[in-house]
């Protein structure tokens, strides 16, 4: 999608696909049938959370979550929902525990103590839909894997580790997508907390980020200054949902030419979390 002259600015790098030998077609990365969500328990008010600004309140939370599972509705898929758990805190962010491409998904390790067991809590949702296999060694969080339809660019934050980017590759070689591992600036959780894929060459970012180089290879198109919490956004279809409250990236997109639809996550935000956190998508 070509951005119009007042958009150009943003845009850093060109991606050229030119005789590049291409497996997959790479808009699966943002084609989807099917999401897992898991509702929001009460327990969530104690979800992590790297700075405390107060503690989300569920009433609003379960509201905040019934309008995303309608969001995605609307851009096309059927929403399975996961029953809360209450002693899993952090288990609505369901994104982290796994890891789905086309041809299957990946069980795997969760890093964060208090949310070590969530994977086995997906294992069985989530074979019942795709061909699963778990991640022999290592820690990886969802959040950090952006799939582009031609790779898997994985951030080696707090929370995932080389061996476990390691010992995915090893299993993403085998469905035919390399992965590459690129270094997290400091202040962001996951890779997916300051990035989204906008299409098969154009990927969203936090200045941060999109300045850092990692996206070598794709047209980048910057956040505007002072709605970095935009960047957790989700391609969904034909439509680009981002969260309510970010006008200026709304319009961007707009102009741009995406389909733009909103959703409100202001207790997600709270703990770190935001819309690409709160599904596995495929
Ligand atoms: C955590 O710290 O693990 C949760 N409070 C937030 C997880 C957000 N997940 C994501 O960005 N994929």
């Amino acid at each position: 999608m070509q951005a119009p002259l007042a958009h150009r600015r943003l845009v850093l790098g060109r991606a050229s696909l030119y005789g590049r030998a291409m497996m997959h077609d790479p808009s699966i990365a943002y084609r989807f049938s099917t999401a897992l969500v898991r509702e929001p328990a009460p327990s969530v008010v104690d979800g992590m959370r790297a700075e405390d600004r107060g503690s989300p309140s569920f009433d609003v939370f379960m509201e905040e979550h019934l309008a995303y599972r309608a969001a995605l509705e609307e851009a096309g898929l059927t929403v399975h929902v996961e029953p809360a758990l209450p002693e899993l805190p952090d288990s609505v962010f369901i994104e982290d525990p796994a890891f789905v491409l086309p041809e299957g998904g990946v069980l795997l390790n969760l890093s964060a103590p208090s949310r070590d067991e969530e994977p086995d809590e997906v294992r069985e949702a989530l074979s019942e839909l795709v061909a699963l296999t778990e991640l022999p060694e290592g820690f990886v969080d969802g959040g950090d894997l952006l799939f582009t339809g031609r790779e898997v660019i994985a951030g080696l934050s707090k929370r995932t580790t080389q061996e476990g980017l390691d010992s995915l590759a090893k299993i993403l070689a085998g469905w035919g997508y390399p992965l590459r591992p690129v270094a997290m600036p400091e202040g962001l959780l996951h890779l997916k907390t300051g990035s989204a894929l906008l299409d098969e060459e154009t990927i969203l970012a936090v200045p941060l980020l999109a300045q850092s180089g990692v996206f070598t290879g794709y047209n980048v198109v910057e956040i505007p200054e002072g709605e970095e919490a935009a960047a957790n956004a989700l391609r969904l279809n034909a439509v680009m949902l981002i969260a309510a409250g970010y006008p200026e990236t709304a319009e961007m997109l707009s102009i741009m030419g995406y389909e733009v639809m909103t959703s409100p996550v202001t207790q997600a935000q709270l703990l770190d979390g935001g819309l690409s956190c709160m599904s596995i998508r495929f």
